[in-house]
């Protein structure tokens, strides 16, 4: 799949009070915009155009753009936060999206991140976990089927989101932590396994030619070589303090 564009927003000064479970410690925020401002360039130089929104800081995980919406070449689905702190960042981009795609939603009882799905051709992968749950899943499956896309839903309980396991690196191949390699719905695709602690590795992004992952963790690194794939490595420190990595810093399309 090639991406054209991207949407972005910048950290807000509250980021640091936003959710989290690592205990890394605190986040810093001239770190976090030069991160941020790095991984922009990134996109840029991958080709994309990238549209970066202003802070909202009364929703301090709203750069986390990826969560609150799911976009397609046929259209864009506007997510239902599990996380109760995050709903409404949902309503900040419904208008941004409504510019470039028509417009589905996820409705109650349904909660849905966009980090939970993984569309890899017309297969998309939707994870099943404590922010997106199975009415939310199943309500996005019936949307995509409509456009010729096979879901299959994951049940993932020792993360946050199935991207956090599991991300493309071509049409044929994905990254994986150990806890989802064996998993049946992955049985046609070649798998380059992280070890268990890269796991935060795992959270890899594809942007056209190449492929965006977090600095610090060589053994991932020289699987992806000796595998002929080229990489760009970022500093992603800070979003980590924050639970976030490379794919929930943008939406794509
Ligand atoms: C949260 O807990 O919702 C944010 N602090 C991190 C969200 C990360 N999103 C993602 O991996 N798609």
């Amino acid at each position: 799949m090639r991406f054209s564009r991207a949407i972005v927003r910048l950290p807000a000064e509250s980021f640091a009070q936003g959710l989290t479970r690592a205990a890394l410690g605190p986040a810093d925020l001239a770190r976090m915009r030069a991160q941020h401002a790095a991984y922009v360039d990134a996109l840029r130089a991958a080709g994309l155009e990238v549209q970066q929104l202003d802070a909202a800081p009364q929703y301090p995980d709203a750069h986390f753009v990826e969560d609150v919406a799911v976009v397609t070449p046929e259209l864009a689905v506007i997510a239902r936060p599990g996380a109760a702190p995050r709903r409404g960042e949902e309503l900040l981009m419904e208008p941004v999206l409504a510019a470039h795609r028509l417009l589905a939603r996820i409705q109650e009882p349904g909660t849905l991140e966009g980090g939970d799905v993984l569309p890899i051709g017309k297969r998309c992968f939707i994870g099943v976990t404590a922010r997106t749950n199975e009415a939310g899943a199943r309500q996005l499956e019936t949307i995509l089927a409509a456009h010729g896309y096979r879901c299959v839903l994951i049940p993932v309980a020792h993360t946050l989101h199935l991207k956090s396991d599991l991300n493309a690196v071509s049409d044929e191949s994905v990254v994986v932590t150990p806890a989802l390699a064996g998993h049946a719905a992955l049985a046609d695709y070649e798998k380059i396994v992280v070890q268990p602690d890269e796991a935060y590795a795992a959270n890899v992004l594809r942007v056209n030619d190449r492929l965006l992952m977090p600095h610090g963790f060589p053994r991932l690194r020289d699987k992806l070589h000796a595998a002929g794939v080229a990489v760009l490595e970022l500093d992603m420190s800070e979003a980590r303090k924050m639970d976030g990595g490379l794919t929930c810093l943008s939406l794509r399309f």
